[in-house]
């Protein structure tokens, strides 16, 4: 699958750098391409200036909206992130509508994290421009929710989530979700480490991207997962995870000199792999609630068997019964056996709806410590009303 990736603020900017990366790794090393262009929007030009693989010049770092915040960021400001983008989307689209090969494109992924202002507020507005000019490409959005400390000590935070998501999810085809506390969760030695995070988040995205685009016949899935699959899959709010098994390193040759002992083994790595994946997936949900799920074992072709596949099938069917379940191998990984969930359409996101119901919360008390500021000022004006004023 090859897609366009726009990231929007500073960590859509630096998430959609991460790919940026991968999309030169898989040229590198598969001599495939799944990113036909990679793009980084912001209002704050320092941000623009610390990416690392996206294209230097103007027409990859999109500055937008100096006039207005002379290149220092929106402040968290959301409103005037949505603002600067209805104003200058036009300045993206032509540089998107420009890239090379763009007829080959599956689809477009729009990055950003919803807590800021530049990319919380801009995010929806630039996936509303293009859905209205490439009706016929899907448009997803990953969207980056904040670490919990962030969420209790600042309520502007969760106003901004609150209402980023609520604007992805209307125009969006799909929505993934990815909780920074998760990461945070997995290994607190990263904690600090933003560049590990941004790894860890695009990567489940590689075999899946890959998996299509396999061109050399000895790598060319039994079952390819192609980009009709994932599209079909990508529906509404999502969650994407992967979980890795190690293989022995040394391994009968032949087939035939496999016993069913081995091959047990083989099948219960992969429900190892999968049973990771499901419980690293990028937010926390229950597969109870997902109607569209996908995955995908990427493993050496000597490992990949029919028992195997059967048996993530049969596993992820218990998983998620209300699901449709796609799925896909890839004949590539070295040493290893990757499984890939995606588990999307879910009719219910536990996070989703806390950060509706706190957002409610602080902008009812916002209000009233607005209004009692008013009535203070108010006071402190007419204490002094008698005194002479120098102008
Ligand atoms: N995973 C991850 N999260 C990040 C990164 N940078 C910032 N964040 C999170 O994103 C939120 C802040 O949003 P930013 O992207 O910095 O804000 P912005 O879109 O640049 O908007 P302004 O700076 O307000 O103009 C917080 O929740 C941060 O924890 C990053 O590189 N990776
Ligand atoms: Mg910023």
């Amino acid at each position: 699958m090859k897609l366009v990736v726009a990231g929007f603020g500073q960590c859509g900017g630096r998430i959609a750098d991460e790919f940026a990366r991968l999309s030169k790794k898989a040229k590198r090393q598969r001599g495939i391409e799944i990113i036909t262009n990679c793009y980084a929007v912001n209002t704050d030009a320092a941000d623009l200036s610390g990416l690392k693989y996206i294209g230097k010049d103007y027409q990859h770092r999109i500055l937008i909206g100096s006039r207005k915040t002379g290149g220092h960021g929106v402040g968290k400001i959301n409103e005037l992130g949505s603002e600067i983008a209805k104003e200058d989307s036009d300045k993206v689209i032509d540089v998107i509508r420009q890239t090379k090969r763009f007829f080959e494109t599956d689809a477009f992924l729009f990055i950003a994290s919803a807590g800021g202002g530049t990319g919380s507020g801009s995010v929806s507005v630039m996936t509303q421009h293009i859905k209205e000019r490439y009706a016929d490409k899907p448009i997803y959005n990953l969207i980056i929710l904040p670490f919990e400390h962030e969420e209790t000590t600042e309520g502007r935070t969760v106003y901004n989530t609150a209402t980023c998501l609520k604007s992805c999810y209307s125009v969006a085809d799909a929505v993934f979700l990815v909780d920074n506390q998760r990461f945070v969760r997995k290994d607190t030695s990263i904690k600090g480490n933003i560049d590990k995070i941004n790894e860890m988040i695009a990567a489940p995205f590689y075999n899946m991207l890959c998996a299509g685009e396999e061109k050399k016949a000895k790598y060319v899935a039994s079952k390819v997962l192609d980009a009709g699959d994932i599209i079909q899959t990508l529906v509404g709010w999502t969650t994407i995870g992967y979980g890795r098994a190690s293989l022995p390193m040394i391994r009968f040759s032949r087939e035939g000199d496999r016993n069913f002992m081995e091959k047990g083994q083989d099948t219960l790595r992969g429900i190892q792999a999968m049973d990771e994946a499901i419980s690293e997936l990028s937010l926390k949900c229950n597969p109870l609630d997902s109607r569209r799920a996908l995955y995908l074992i990427s493993a050496p072709s000597k490992e990949m068997n029919m028992d195997l596949v059967k048996a993530l099938g049969d596993y992820m069917r218990d998983l998620a019964p209300e699901a449709l379940i796609r799925n896909g191998d890839y004949p590539r990984e070295r040493g290893q056996l990757d499984v890939t969930v995606i588990l999307s359409e879910l009719s219910d996101v536990e996070k989703v709806r806390s950060i509706y119901s706190k957002s409610i919360t602080y902008m009812s008390e916002s209000q009233k410590r607005q209004e009692e500021t008013e009535i203070k000022l108010k006071e402190l004006i007419d204490a002094s009303e008698t005194l002479p004023s120098l102008f």
